[in-house]
Protein backbone atom coordinates (compact mmCIF):
# COMPACT_ATOMS: atom_id res chain seq x y z
CA UNK A 1 0.00 0.00 0.00
CA UNK A 2 2.22 2.44 1.15
CA UNK A 3 5.89 3.21 -0.79
CA UNK A 4 8.34 0.39 -0.58
CA UNK A 5 11.24 2.62 0.07
CA UNK A 6 13.33 2.53 3.16
CA UNK A 7 11.56 1.72 6.44
CA UNK A 8 13.29 3.40 9.12
CA UNK A 9 13.91 0.10 10.55
CA UNK A 10 17.80 0.83 11.10
CA UNK A 11 18.53 0.03 14.81
CA UNK A 12 14.65 0.36 15.71
CA UNK A 13 13.32 -2.29 18.23
CA UNK A 14 9.91 -2.44 17.42
CA UNK A 15 7.58 -1.30 19.71
CA UNK A 16 4.11 -2.79 21.60
CA UNK A 17 2.73 -2.50 18.14
CA UNK A 18 5.64 -3.92 15.75
CA UNK A 19 7.66 -1.56 13.43
CA UNK A 20 6.75 1.99 13.00
CA UNK A 21 7.52 4.74 10.69
CA UNK A 22 6.54 8.46 9.92
CA UNK A 23 4.55 9.13 7.94
CA UNK A 24 4.13 12.82 6.73
CA UNK A 25 1.06 14.09 5.98
CA UNK A 26 1.49 16.81 3.63
CA UNK A 27 -1.15 19.78 3.06
CA UNK A 28 -1.22 21.48 -0.24
CA UNK A 29 -2.63 24.94 -0.72
CA UNK A 30 -6.25 25.17 -2.83
CA UNK A 31 -6.81 27.32 -5.83
CA UNK A 32 -7.38 29.83 -3.44
CA UNK A 33 -4.55 30.60 -1.83
CA UNK A 34 -4.56 34.43 -1.28
CA UNK A 35 -2.87 36.37 1.26
CA UNK A 36 -5.55 38.33 3.29
CA UNK A 37 -2.97 39.55 6.13
CA UNK A 38 -5.43 37.68 8.36
CA UNK A 39 -3.03 36.59 11.30
CA UNK A 40 -2.13 39.04 13.56
CA UNK A 41 1.30 37.97 15.29
CA UNK A 42 2.50 36.19 12.06
CA UNK A 43 4.79 38.99 10.71
CA UNK A 44 4.72 37.54 7.03
CA UNK A 45 0.23 37.08 6.32
CA UNK A 46 0.32 40.42 8.01
CA UNK A 47 3.10 42.09 6.09
CA UNK A 48 2.07 40.79 2.60
CA UNK A 49 -1.89 41.10 3.11
CA UNK A 50 -3.35 42.66 0.01
CA UNK A 51 -0.47 41.51 -2.63
CA UNK A 52 -1.59 39.53 -5.67
CA UNK A 53 -0.84 35.69 -4.77
CA UNK A 54 -0.03 32.90 -6.87
CA UNK A 55 -2.18 30.01 -6.58
CA UNK A 56 -0.71 27.78 -9.22
CA UNK A 57 3.26 28.51 -8.09
CA UNK A 58 2.10 27.76 -4.23
CA UNK A 59 0.71 24.16 -4.89
CA UNK A 60 3.37 23.25 -7.49
CA UNK A 61 5.98 24.30 -4.90
CA UNK A 62 4.59 21.96 -1.99
CA UNK A 63 4.40 19.07 -4.63
CA UNK A 64 7.92 19.45 -5.49
CA UNK A 65 8.84 19.22 -2.08
CA UNK A 66 7.03 16.28 -1.33
CA UNK A 67 7.72 14.37 -4.41
CA UNK A 68 11.96 15.12 -2.59
CA UNK A 69 10.63 14.15 0.32
CA UNK A 70 9.51 10.54 -1.00
CA UNK A 71 12.74 10.06 -3.23
CA UNK A 72 14.37 10.35 -0.29
CA UNK A 73 12.31 7.21 1.19
CA UNK A 74 10.26 9.12 3.54
CA UNK A 75 6.55 8.12 3.55
CA UNK A 76 4.31 10.81 2.33
CA UNK A 77 0.34 11.05 2.73
CA UNK A 78 -1.60 14.33 1.59
CA UNK A 79 -4.63 15.69 3.12
CA UNK A 80 -6.37 17.23 0.46
CA UNK A 81 -7.21 20.82 -0.11
CA UNK A 82 -10.31 22.13 1.38
CA UNK A 83 -13.32 23.34 -0.37
CA UNK A 84 -13.44 27.04 -0.48
CA UNK A 85 -15.46 29.10 -0.38
CA UNK A 86 -16.99 27.84 3.07
CA UNK A 87 -20.59 28.76 1.93
CA UNK A 88 -21.58 27.04 5.45
CA UNK A 89 -20.08 29.47 7.41
CA UNK A 90 -21.90 32.66 6.08
CA UNK A 91 -25.08 30.67 5.49
CA UNK A 92 -24.67 30.42 9.23
CA UNK A 93 -24.77 34.19 9.26
CA UNK A 94 -27.79 34.55 7.90
CA UNK A 95 -26.99 35.23 3.97
CA UNK A 96 -28.93 33.48 1.57
CA UNK A 97 -29.34 32.88 -2.36
CA UNK A 98 -27.87 31.30 -4.88
CA UNK A 99 -24.21 30.83 -3.51
CA UNK A 100 -22.31 33.92 -5.80
CA UNK A 101 -25.09 36.10 -4.20
CA UNK A 102 -24.43 35.12 -1.16
CA UNK A 103 -20.74 35.74 -1.89
CA UNK A 104 -21.94 39.10 -3.08
CA UNK A 105 -24.09 40.38 -0.05
CA UNK A 106 -21.08 39.06 2.56
CA UNK A 107 -18.69 41.17 0.38
CA UNK A 108 -20.63 44.33 0.52
CA UNK A 109 -21.50 44.01 3.98
CA UNK A 110 -17.45 43.09 4.88
CA UNK A 111 -15.03 41.72 3.18
CA UNK A 112 -13.60 40.69 5.95
CA UNK A 113 -16.03 37.86 5.58
CA UNK A 114 -14.71 36.63 2.10
CA UNK A 115 -11.48 36.73 3.11
CA UNK A 116 -11.92 33.85 6.09
CA UNK A 117 -14.26 32.03 3.35
CA UNK A 118 -11.85 31.79 0.68
CA UNK A 119 -8.77 31.23 3.22
CA UNK A 120 -6.56 28.04 2.18
CA UNK A 121 -4.67 28.43 5.59
CA UNK A 122 -5.67 24.56 5.88
CA UNK A 123 -2.45 23.66 3.65
CA UNK A 124 -0.03 24.47 7.05
CA UNK A 125 -1.26 20.83 8.02
CA UNK A 126 1.29 20.84 10.93
CA UNK A 127 -1.37 22.83 12.63
CA UNK A 128 -4.74 19.83 11.73
CA UNK A 129 -4.10 18.08 14.88
CA UNK A 130 -2.19 17.09 18.11
CA UNK A 131 -0.47 13.51 17.63
CA UNK A 132 0.85 10.86 20.05
CA UNK A 133 2.04 7.61 18.72
CA UNK A 134 0.67 4.36 20.13
CA UNK A 135 4.05 3.68 21.97
CA UNK A 136 3.38 6.52 24.30
CA UNK A 137 -0.33 6.24 25.06
CA UNK A 138 -1.25 4.08 28.04
CA UNK A 139 -3.49 1.92 25.94
CA UNK A 140 -1.42 1.26 22.93
CA UNK A 141 -3.56 3.29 20.50
CA UNK A 142 -1.81 6.41 18.20
CA UNK A 143 -4.87 9.47 19.32
CA UNK A 144 -5.16 12.34 16.93
CA UNK A 145 -7.19 15.35 18.46
CA UNK A 146 -8.31 17.87 15.63
CA UNK A 147 -6.99 21.58 16.11
CA UNK A 148 -9.37 23.59 16.99
CA UNK A 149 -7.84 26.78 15.95
CA UNK A 150 -9.99 28.69 17.50
CA UNK A 151 -7.35 31.88 17.98
CA UNK A 152 -8.79 32.59 14.41
CA UNK A 153 -11.90 32.44 12.41
CA UNK A 154 -10.00 32.17 9.32
CA UNK A 155 -8.39 28.78 10.43
CA UNK A 156 -11.20 27.44 12.98
CA UNK A 157 -13.04 26.62 10.00
CA UNK A 158 -10.62 23.59 9.24
CA UNK A 159 -11.73 21.55 12.11
CA UNK A 160 -14.59 20.03 10.93
CA UNK A 161 -13.21 19.19 7.11
CA UNK A 162 -9.93 17.59 9.20
CA UNK A 163 -11.94 15.62 11.48
CA UNK A 164 -13.64 14.22 8.87
CA UNK A 165 -10.79 13.67 6.20
CA UNK A 166 -8.83 12.17 9.05
CA UNK A 167 -11.59 9.98 10.34
CA UNK A 168 -12.54 8.31 6.70
CA UNK A 169 -9.21 7.73 5.70
CA UNK A 170 -7.02 6.60 8.51
CA UNK A 171 -9.04 5.94 11.49
CA UNK A 172 -9.64 2.51 12.66
CA UNK A 173 -9.78 0.59 16.15
CA UNK A 174 -6.28 1.80 16.59
CA UNK A 175 -5.93 5.29 15.52
CA UNK A 176 -8.69 7.13 17.72
CA UNK A 177 -9.58 10.66 16.19
CA UNK A 178 -10.94 12.77 18.56
CA UNK A 179 -12.45 15.57 17.43
CA UNK A 180 -11.26 19.36 18.46
CA UNK A 181 -11.82 20.80 21.66
CA UNK A 182 -14.17 23.42 22.88
CA UNK A 183 -12.88 27.16 21.33
CA UNK A 184 -12.63 28.32 25.21
CA UNK A 185 -9.51 25.80 24.86
CA UNK A 186 -7.16 27.28 21.99
CA UNK A 187 -4.90 24.41 20.65
CA UNK A 188 -3.09 24.84 17.45
CA UNK A 189 -1.99 20.93 16.95
CA UNK A 190 1.44 19.68 16.45
CA UNK A 191 3.05 23.28 15.66
CA UNK A 192 3.26 23.18 19.45
CA UNK A 193 4.47 20.14 20.26
CA UNK A 194 7.82 17.85 19.69
CA UNK A 195 8.23 14.08 20.03
CA UNK A 196 11.58 12.66 21.25
CA UNK A 197 12.59 8.74 21.07
CA UNK A 198 15.66 6.59 19.51
CA UNK A 199 13.55 5.44 16.24
CA UNK A 200 10.30 5.65 15.42
CA UNK A 201 9.03 2.44 16.96
CA UNK A 202 10.28 2.67 20.42
CA UNK A 203 8.19 4.88 22.86
CA UNK A 204 9.06 8.47 23.56
CA UNK A 205 9.11 11.73 25.37
CA UNK A 206 6.42 14.01 24.02
CA UNK A 207 7.15 18.36 24.18
CA UNK A 208 3.78 20.50 24.63
CA UNK A 209 4.51 24.09 24.31
CA UNK A 210 1.65 26.25 25.48
CA UNK A 211 1.87 30.50 25.26
CA UNK A 212 -0.52 31.09 28.15
CA UNK A 213 -3.13 29.90 31.05
CA UNK A 214 -6.54 30.34 30.72
CA UNK A 215 -6.71 29.30 34.93
CA UNK A 216 -3.35 30.93 35.84
CA UNK A 217 -3.20 34.65 35.89
CA UNK A 218 0.21 34.57 37.05
CA UNK A 219 1.58 33.32 33.95
CA UNK A 220 2.82 35.90 31.94
CA UNK A 221 1.46 36.47 28.43
CA UNK A 222 2.56 38.70 25.72
CA UNK A 223 1.45 41.87 25.11
CA UNK A 224 1.99 42.78 21.73
CA UNK A 225 0.54 39.92 20.34
CA UNK A 226 -1.70 37.00 20.62
CA UNK A 227 -0.51 33.58 22.43
CA UNK A 228 -2.44 31.22 20.34
CA UNK A 229 -2.14 27.65 22.57
CA UNK A 230 -3.37 27.26 26.11
CA UNK A 231 -2.12 25.45 28.46
CA UNK A 232 -5.35 23.30 29.34
CA UNK A 233 -5.54 22.46 26.16
CA UNK A 234 -1.97 20.75 26.38
CA UNK A 235 -3.25 19.07 29.95
CA UNK A 236 -6.58 18.13 28.53
CA UNK A 237 -5.10 16.57 25.34
CA UNK A 238 -2.28 14.74 27.67
CA UNK A 239 -4.96 13.30 29.40
CA UNK A 240 -7.13 12.21 26.44
CA UNK A 241 -4.10 10.82 24.82
CA UNK A 242 -3.08 8.72 27.72
CA UNK A 243 0.38 9.60 28.03
CA UNK A 244 1.68 9.60 31.64
CA UNK A 245 3.67 11.96 32.97
CA UNK A 246 6.70 10.44 32.93
CA UNK A 247 6.59 11.13 29.10
CA UNK A 248 5.81 14.18 28.69
CA UNK A 249 7.27 18.16 29.58
CA UNK A 250 5.14 21.31 29.27
CA UNK A 251 7.32 24.44 28.83
CA UNK A 252 5.87 28.14 28.39
CA UNK A 253 6.94 29.76 25.69
CA UNK A 254 8.90 32.79 26.02
CA UNK A 255 6.28 35.72 25.77
CA UNK A 256 9.02 37.81 24.29
CA UNK A 257 9.74 35.64 21.41
CA UNK A 258 5.97 35.70 20.68
CA UNK A 259 5.94 39.17 20.10
CA UNK A 260 8.83 38.82 17.95
CA UNK A 261 7.01 37.25 15.53
CA UNK A 262 7.22 33.81 17.03
CA UNK A 263 3.44 32.88 16.78
CA UNK A 264 4.06 28.92 16.93
CA UNK A 265 6.86 26.76 18.56
CA UNK A 266 7.35 25.69 15.29
CA UNK A 267 9.26 28.82 14.85
CA UNK A 268 11.68 28.39 17.34
CA UNK A 269 12.49 25.21 17.81
CA UNK A 270 12.14 21.83 15.72
CA UNK A 271 13.22 18.65 16.93
CA UNK A 272 13.58 14.77 15.60
CA UNK A 273 14.14 11.51 17.14
CA UNK A 274 16.93 12.15 19.60
CA UNK A 275 17.70 15.56 18.65
CA UNK A 276 16.43 18.97 19.49
CA UNK A 277 17.53 22.05 18.23
CA UNK A 278 16.20 25.45 19.66
CA UNK A 279 16.68 28.99 20.05
CA UNK A 280 17.98 29.82 23.45
CA UNK A 281 14.86 32.36 23.98
CA UNK A 282 12.20 30.05 22.79
CA UNK A 283 11.23 28.91 26.85
CA UNK A 284 10.84 31.75 29.94
CA UNK A 285 13.11 28.80 31.40
CA UNK A 286 14.98 27.26 28.51
CA UNK A 287 17.38 25.45 31.13
CA UNK A 288 14.59 23.71 33.49
CA UNK A 289 12.74 22.93 30.18
CA UNK A 290 15.99 20.90 28.90
CA UNK A 291 17.46 19.25 31.95
CA UNK A 292 12.89 17.65 32.77
CA UNK A 293 13.53 16.62 28.51
CA UNK A 294 16.68 14.92 28.91
CA UNK A 295 16.23 13.33 32.72
CA UNK A 296 12.76 11.60 31.08
CA UNK A 297 14.85 10.56 28.04
CA UNK A 298 17.26 9.05 29.64
CA UNK A 299 14.94 7.75 32.38
CA UNK A 300 13.08 6.02 29.29
CA UNK A 301 15.96 5.35 26.72
CA UNK A 302 19.12 5.00 28.87
CA UNK A 303 20.36 7.30 26.25
CA UNK A 304 20.96 11.37 26.28
CA UNK A 305 19.33 13.21 23.85
CA UNK A 306 21.71 15.68 21.58
CA UNK A 307 20.88 19.44 22.02
CA UNK A 308 21.54 22.52 19.76
CA UNK A 309 21.17 25.85 21.82
CA UNK A 310 21.21 28.75 19.33
CA UNK A 311 22.36 31.56 21.29
CA UNK A 312 20.95 34.62 20.60
CA UNK A 313 24.69 36.36 19.70
CA UNK A 314 24.66 33.60 16.84
CA UNK A 315 21.12 34.37 15.57
CA UNK A 316 19.00 36.74 16.04
CA UNK A 317 15.62 36.65 16.85
CA UNK A 318 14.45 38.85 13.79
CA UNK A 319 16.86 36.13 11.43
CA UNK A 320 15.30 33.09 13.18
CA UNK A 321 11.68 34.77 12.24
CA UNK A 322 12.53 36.46 8.87
CA UNK A 323 14.34 32.98 7.37
CA UNK A 324 12.10 30.19 9.41
CA UNK A 325 15.11 28.24 9.91
CA UNK A 326 13.38 26.45 12.80
CA UNK A 327 10.71 25.49 10.59
CA UNK A 328 12.99 23.51 8.09
CA UNK A 329 11.70 19.90 8.78
CA UNK A 330 14.15 17.74 9.96
CA UNK A 331 14.03 14.51 8.52
CA UNK A 332 16.25 10.54 8.81
CA UNK A 333 14.30 8.37 6.13
CA UNK A 334 17.59 5.96 6.13
CA UNK A 335 19.88 6.54 9.02
CA UNK A 336 18.81 7.91 12.82
CA UNK A 337 22.37 9.47 12.51
CA UNK A 338 22.27 10.87 9.47
CA UNK A 339 19.15 13.68 9.82
CA UNK A 340 18.41 16.07 6.25
CA UNK A 341 17.33 19.98 6.92
CA UNK A 342 14.28 20.80 4.73
CA UNK A 343 15.23 24.41 5.11
CA UNK A 344 12.90 27.24 3.30
CA UNK A 345 15.33 28.88 0.43
CA UNK A 346 14.84 32.03 3.15
CA UNK A 347 18.10 30.67 5.28
CA UNK A 348 20.48 30.38 2.19
CA UNK A 349 19.25 33.81 0.79
CA UNK A 350 20.31 35.33 4.24
CA UNK A 351 24.11 35.20 4.77
CA UNK A 352 24.32 34.90 8.71
CA UNK A 353 21.54 31.99 8.90
CA UNK A 354 23.73 30.20 5.48
CA UNK A 355 26.47 30.56 7.41
CA UNK A 356 25.35 29.52 10.72
CA UNK A 357 23.68 26.24 9.08
CA UNK A 358 26.95 25.36 7.25
CA UNK A 359 28.45 25.50 10.71
CA UNK A 360 25.64 23.10 11.74
CA UNK A 361 26.34 20.73 9.26
CA UNK A 362 29.78 19.97 9.49
CA UNK A 363 29.96 20.09 13.29
CA UNK A 364 30.01 16.08 14.18
CA UNK A 365 28.41 16.85 17.81
CA UNK A 366 25.18 16.40 15.73
CA UNK A 367 23.14 14.50 13.48
CA UNK A 368 22.61 16.99 10.94
CA UNK A 369 24.47 16.21 8.05
CA UNK A 370 23.03 17.45 4.66
CA UNK A 371 20.79 20.50 3.70
CA UNK A 372 18.09 21.06 1.23
CA UNK A 373 16.76 24.45 0.75
CA UNK A 374 13.40 24.54 -1.34
CA UNK A 375 11.65 27.71 -2.50
CA UNK A 376 8.19 27.95 -0.53
CA UNK A 377 7.84 31.15 -1.04
CA UNK A 378 4.06 31.29 -1.80
CA UNK A 379 3.70 29.54 1.63
CA UNK A 380 6.45 31.77 3.29
CA UNK A 381 4.67 34.88 2.18
CA UNK A 382 1.87 33.70 4.84
CA UNK A 383 4.50 32.40 7.51
CA UNK A 384 4.32 28.93 6.41
CA UNK A 385 7.61 27.28 6.16
CA UNK A 386 8.30 23.28 5.32
CA UNK A 387 7.86 22.25 8.69
CA UNK A 388 4.40 23.73 8.54
CA UNK A 389 3.20 22.30 5.53
CA UNK A 390 3.67 18.65 6.86
CA UNK A 391 1.80 16.71 9.99
CA UNK A 392 4.06 14.23 11.39
CA UNK A 393 2.19 10.72 12.50
CA UNK A 394 3.69 7.59 13.60
CA UNK A 395 2.07 4.84 12.59
CA UNK A 396 3.39 1.12 13.02
CA UNK A 397 2.61 -1.64 9.89
CA UNK A 398 -0.40 -2.97 11.37
CA UNK A 399 -1.73 1.12 12.04
CA UNK A 400 -1.03 1.60 8.38
CA UNK A 401 -3.62 -1.02 7.19
CA UNK A 402 -6.54 0.02 7.71
CA UNK A 403 -5.49 3.64 5.72
CA UNK A 404 -7.15 4.75 2.60
CA UNK A 405 -3.94 3.71 0.17
CA UNK A 406 -4.71 6.59 -2.15
CA UNK A 407 -3.89 9.11 0.27
CA UNK A 408 -0.25 7.83 -0.17
CA UNK A 409 2.38 8.98 -2.60
CA UNK A 410 3.39 7.73 -6.06
CA UNK A 411 4.40 8.87 -9.02
CA UNK A 412 0.71 8.57 -10.68
CA UNK A 413 -1.02 10.83 -7.63
CA UNK A 414 1.85 13.25 -8.02
CA UNK A 415 0.83 13.50 -11.94
CA UNK A 416 -3.04 13.81 -11.31
CA UNK A 417 -1.82 16.32 -8.78
CA UNK A 418 0.21 18.48 -11.05
CA UNK A 419 -2.29 18.02 -13.86
CA UNK A 420 -5.20 19.41 -11.96
CA UNK A 421 -3.52 21.99 -10.55
CA UNK A 422 -2.38 23.44 -13.54
CA UNK A 423 -5.88 23.16 -15.08
CA UNK A 424 -7.83 24.65 -12.55
CA UNK A 425 -5.39 26.75 -10.45
CA UNK A 426 -4.98 30.83 -11.09
CA UNK A 427 -1.25 32.11 -12.19
CA UNK A 428 -2.42 34.84 -10.21
CA UNK A 429 -5.03 36.18 -8.12
CA UNK A 430 -6.92 38.55 -5.75
CA UNK A 431 -9.75 38.38 -3.45
CA UNK A 432 -12.24 40.12 -5.91
CA UNK A 433 -11.18 37.88 -8.53
CA UNK A 434 -13.24 35.24 -7.11
CA UNK A 435 -16.36 37.09 -6.85
CA UNK A 436 -17.97 35.89 -10.42
CA UNK A 437 -19.81 32.51 -11.58
CA UNK A 438 -17.29 31.25 -13.76
CA UNK A 439 -14.21 31.23 -11.28
CA UNK A 440 -17.12 29.66 -8.96
CA UNK A 441 -18.10 26.87 -10.94
CA UNK A 442 -14.15 26.33 -12.06
CA UNK A 443 -13.06 25.81 -8.03
CA UNK A 444 -16.10 23.12 -8.14
CA UNK A 445 -14.84 21.50 -10.81
CA UNK A 446 -11.50 21.33 -9.39
CA UNK A 447 -12.82 19.91 -5.90
CA UNK A 448 -14.58 17.46 -7.96
CA UNK A 449 -11.49 16.66 -9.81
CA UNK A 450 -9.50 16.36 -6.55
CA UNK A 451 -12.08 14.02 -5.28
CA UNK A 452 -11.95 11.70 -8.20
CA UNK A 453 -8.67 10.79 -7.86
CA UNK A 454 -8.56 10.23 -4.28
CA UNK A 455 -11.86 8.17 -4.58
CA UNK A 456 -12.93 9.83 -0.84
CA UNK A 457 -16.79 9.98 -1.28
CA UNK A 458 -18.67 13.13 0.10
CA UNK A 459 -16.09 16.10 0.44
CA UNK A 460 -18.29 18.25 -1.39
CA UNK A 461 -20.87 17.89 1.00
O1 LIG B 1 -1.90 30.27 11.22
N1 LIG B 1 -0.96 31.80 8.20
C1 LIG B 1 -0.89 30.67 9.09
C2 LIG B 1 0.50 30.08 9.05
C3 LIG B 1 0.56 28.77 9.81
C4 LIG B 1 1.97 28.28 9.97
N2 LIG B 1 1.99 27.04 10.63
C5 LIG B 1 2.94 26.63 11.51
N3 LIG B 1 3.76 27.45 12.06
N4 LIG B 1 2.97 25.38 11.83
C6 LIG B 1 -1.26 31.07 10.52
O2 LIG B 1 -0.91 32.18 10.93
C7 LIG B 1 -2.11 33.55 6.97
C8 LIG B 1 -3.29 33.62 6.03
C9 LIG B 1 -3.45 34.95 5.38
O3 LIG B 1 -3.04 35.97 5.94
O4 LIG B 1 -4.01 34.98 4.26
C10 LIG B 1 -2.15 32.32 7.86
O5 LIG B 1 -3.20 31.88 8.25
Amino acid sequence: MVNDNEKNKHNAVPGASGFAREVNFEGLPGPTHLFSGLSKGNIASTSHGGKVSQPRAAALQCLEKIKFLSSLGSTEAIILPQVRPDLSYLKAKGFTGSDLEILKAAYDKDPGLLKIVFSSAFMWTANAAMVSPSSDCSDNKCHLTVANLAANPHRAIEAKFTYDYLSKNLANENIIIDPALGSELMDEGAANHTRFSLDYSSPGIELFVYGYSKNDQSIERPVKFPARQSLESCEKIISSHKLSKERVVLAHQNPKVIDAGVFHNDVISTGNLNYFIYHQESFTSSESVINELNEKFKTLTDENMIFTEVKTLELSLEDAVGSYLFNSQIVSPKDPKHMILIAPIECEENPRVKTYIEKLISDENNPLKEVKFFNLKESMKNGGGPACLRLRVILSEEELKGANSKIFYSEELHNNLKNIINKYYPKSLTMTDLLNQEMLDNLNECYEAFNEILKVPSLLD
